[in-house]
């Protein structure tokens, strides 16, 4: 008798629509989710509420969600296979981020890098969201009792939180929450910005030229690697010190498949101006299908509204689930 099938593992990875994506997102972050469908269970989510604990403009942000949804479409996260919705359309998202923000110490949230970072570069707008979005962060991930979150070095402290939240929370009510573990890609690189190549490429930053956009033309691509920042070397070597250079090899390895010791070789007694050169070339090339699809969809917006709809109510139908258990543990009456 053939073996029963064993159950896929599910994975939940979530993306804020606070900017146009930038290469490092994609390269990072969301050129990996498309092949996990393979193995995986996937929900991807865009985390609008997220992104509200900093200003944003509203009609901006409104074209700023469906730009991320069919941006994720156009890279390869398929709305058939995948469960694909946006955050603030699945009410549990919140309820369960209440609930959980009582099982969360001020000590702990005091500590999280990010919202440490972003109170300085925020200093005038340090909300009650900022501080406690850890717990929204561990109610997306728990609603679903996902089983793997993909994490970069930059997201780890966000899992460690929701595992212990998730853990605090067993250890009062018996198992309720499945403890889900990071997914580390082994294609996902880290992307620092072109502009200042020891901090990482950001959706939000405010200078032009720190960032390659997703919506970017092949012209101003080229632009902004050509203006890249370097050193005064001449030579392409993936070496401590060359920052600049570590970062344009990184993205002209990804794109291209090379390692770092054949680019080494090709670029050997050649100038960095080649090198930059090749490097826009292989972004170019590498953004072009996403970008011809991309535009596709956003010419669709029936057909977006139609799958973010379907996404949002097989996300409720799932999360509902644990918000019942969860409600029934702490001694609510589930209505
Ligand atoms: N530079 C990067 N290199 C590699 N991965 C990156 N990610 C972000 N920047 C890089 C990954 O993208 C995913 C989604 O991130 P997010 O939008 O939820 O928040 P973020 O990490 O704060 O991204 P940004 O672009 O820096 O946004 P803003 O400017 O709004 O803060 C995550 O998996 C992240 O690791």
């Amino acid at each position: 008798m053939e073996a029963a099938k064993e159950k896929r593992k599910s994975v939940l990875s979530g993306i804020q629509p606070t900017g146009t994506f930038t290469l490092g997102n994609y390269l990072g972050a969301v050129k990996n989710w498309a092949p996990l469908q393979d193995d995986y269970d996937c929900a991807y989510m865009i985390a609008d509420l997220h992104s509200l604990t900093v200003r944003q403009e509203p009609a901006k942000l409104r074209r700023q969600i469906l730009e991320a949804y069919a941006m994720l479409l156009a890279s390869g996260v398929d709305p058939n296979k995948s469960i694909v919705f946006i955050q603030s359309h699945v009410k549990t998202h919140t309820e369960l981020a209440w609930i959980l923000s009582c099982y969360t110490q001020f000590g702990e949230l005091s500590r999280m890098t990010q919202f440490k970072d972003k109170a300085q570069k925020h200093a005038d707008n340090v909300n009650a969201g900022l501080f406690t979005y850890p717990s929204l962060m561990a109610a997306d991930i728990l609603l679903y009792q996902a089983d793997l979150v993909p994490v970069g070095a930059d997201q780890k402290q966000h899992l460690e939180i929701t595992r212990d939240i998730a853990n605090r929370f067993n250890g009062i009510y018996g198992n309720t929450f499945n403890i889900p573990d990071g997914l580390i890609l082994k294609a996902g690189a880290k992307i620092m910005s072109l502009a200042d190549p020891q901090k990482k490429m950001s959706k939000s930053d405010e200078n032009p030229n720190a960032c390659i956009l997703l919506s970017d033309t092949p012209d101003t691509i080229i632009k902004k690697c050509k203006r890249a920042v370097t050193d005064s070397e001449a030579e392409v070597v993936y070496r401590e010190g060359k920052d600049g250079i570590n970062n344009l090899m990184t993205i002209y390895s990804v794109c291209t498949k090379k390692s770092f010791e054949e680019i080494e070789r090709e670029f050997s007694g050649k100038g960095y101006g080649d090198f930059k050169m090749a490097v826009g070339e292989a972004v170019v090339a590498e953004l072009k299908p996403i970008q011809d699809e991309f535009k596709r969809l956003m010419d669709s917006k029936d057909y977006l509204e139609d799958c973010y709809r379907k996404g949002a109510e097989l996300a409720t139908k799932i999360s509902r689930r644990t918000m019942d258990k969860v409600n029934k543990k702490v001694g609510l009456i589930v209505g």
